[in-house]
């Protein structure tokens, strides 16, 4: 499963935003999950952030980051995250019970402290987007308090490593983006190698990749998706923070919507106006239009590595 991470640039002077009524992603389908299928999609993906972060690690030194270009202290912290992870792990074990999942195998694409910066800025964007679009499926409150805690630290996470690590913004706008569960798990699909027999089946499967070729804001940009899922006459819904944009694909392509920024997702659906995890057939690009530290939009050379990884 492979998806596809795209840096557009382009002027956003004069971007307008649609109207919305904040909802949740696929609030027409909560019935579709149960807390325990969505506490374990939530652990699949925590256990999966543990050993990403463990892993990078335990394979490079404090040297290795500074000849990597990152700041000297960045190492220091990125132990703390990987320990939060553990421990977000381990308090959602507590919660499943006899029905935690456990971890699985992976493999992550990273070449150096740079590769890593770059994609765990991605990987925290997904899980804020994960628990974001999760929250208003989850009926137990205290599941809820319990994932409003961790989406919090997420964020922070989120927005340490794309500000002061990668200089970059450390927010994506007014909104972050919800993701469906379905969404959520294609992302992190795609670094699982293989998990143990004996784990209970989460609900969700990975959708066939999406790919969305040199996106850029109200300009045609080619669409393909993969395991042979025609495009043609499909539409292709844009996520951007609490705004669903649904253009329809016409010879191949579509055209990106002027109101994309930040971080933004885009997925193909069968149904014009509706992306749920029963609709989406394809997906999910992630794409960035990220602006610099000084606030606009620039080139972002650990971006670019992240797209060359996903
Ligand atoms: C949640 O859904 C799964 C899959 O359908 C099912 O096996 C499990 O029993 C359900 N759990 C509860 C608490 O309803
Ligand atoms: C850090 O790791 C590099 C190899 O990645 C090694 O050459 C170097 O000696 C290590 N530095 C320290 C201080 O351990
Ligand atoms: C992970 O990989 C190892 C080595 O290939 C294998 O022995 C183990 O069974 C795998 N574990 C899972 C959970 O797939
Ligand atoms: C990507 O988009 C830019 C701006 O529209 C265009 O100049 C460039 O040729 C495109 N590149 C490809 C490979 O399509
Ligand atoms: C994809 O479609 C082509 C042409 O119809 C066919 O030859 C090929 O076997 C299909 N591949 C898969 C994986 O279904
Ligand atoms: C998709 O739905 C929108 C809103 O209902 C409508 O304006 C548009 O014409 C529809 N597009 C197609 C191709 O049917
Ligand atoms: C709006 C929407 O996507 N509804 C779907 C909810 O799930 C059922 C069963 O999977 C589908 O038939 C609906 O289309």
């Amino acid at each position: 499963m492979k998806t596809t991470f795209i840096i557009a640039y382009a002027s956003l002077v004069g971007a307008a935003f649609a109207s919305f009524l904040p909802q949740a992603r696929d609030s027409s389908n909560s019935s579709s999950y149960n807390d325990t299928q969505i506490l374990n999609l939530a652990l699949t993906l925590a256990q999966l952030e543990s050993a990403f972060y463990s892993g990078a690690l335990s394979s490079y030194n404090a040297t290795d980051f500074t000849n990597a270009g990152l700041p000297a202290w960045a190492r220091g912290r990125f132990e703390e995250i990987a320990s939060h992870k553990q421990a977000h792990v381990k308090t959602l074990t507590t919660s499943l019970g006899n029905n935690a999942v456990k971890a699985c195998n992976y493999s992550f694409p990273y070449t150096d402290p740079a590769s890593f910066a770059a994609l765990a800025q991605v990987l925290s964007d997904v899980g804020v987007s994960a628990y974001t679009g999760a929250a208003p499926l989850i009926t137990n409150r205290d599941y809820l308090a319990t994932a409003a805690s961790i989406l919090a630290t997420e964020a922070r996470h989120a927005a340490w490593i794309a500000g002061p690590v990668n200089k970059g913004n450390a927010w994506s706008g007014a909104y972050d983006t919800p993701l469906t569960l379905g969404s959520a798990y294609s992302l992190g699909a795609q670094f699982i190698t293989s998990c143990p027999s004996s784990n209970p089946s989460l609900g969700v499967k990975a959708f066939p990749s999406l790919t969305i070729t040199n996106a850029t804001l109200g300009q045609a940009s080619a669409v393909t998706a993969g395991n042979n899922v025609s495009v043609e006459g499909q539409y292709v819904a844009f996520f951007s923070g609490l705004t669903t944009t649904f253009v329809k694909v016409s010879n191949g392509q579509v055209v990106v919507p002027n109101n994309d920024m930040g971080t933004s997702y885009a997925v193909l659906t069968n149904a014009n106006g509706t992306a749920t995890d029963s609709t989406i057939i394809a997906g999910v690009a992630v794409i960035q239009f990220p602006y610099g530290s000084e606030g606009s939009l620039e080139t972002n050379g650990r971006m670019e590595m992240a797209k060359e990884m996903m």
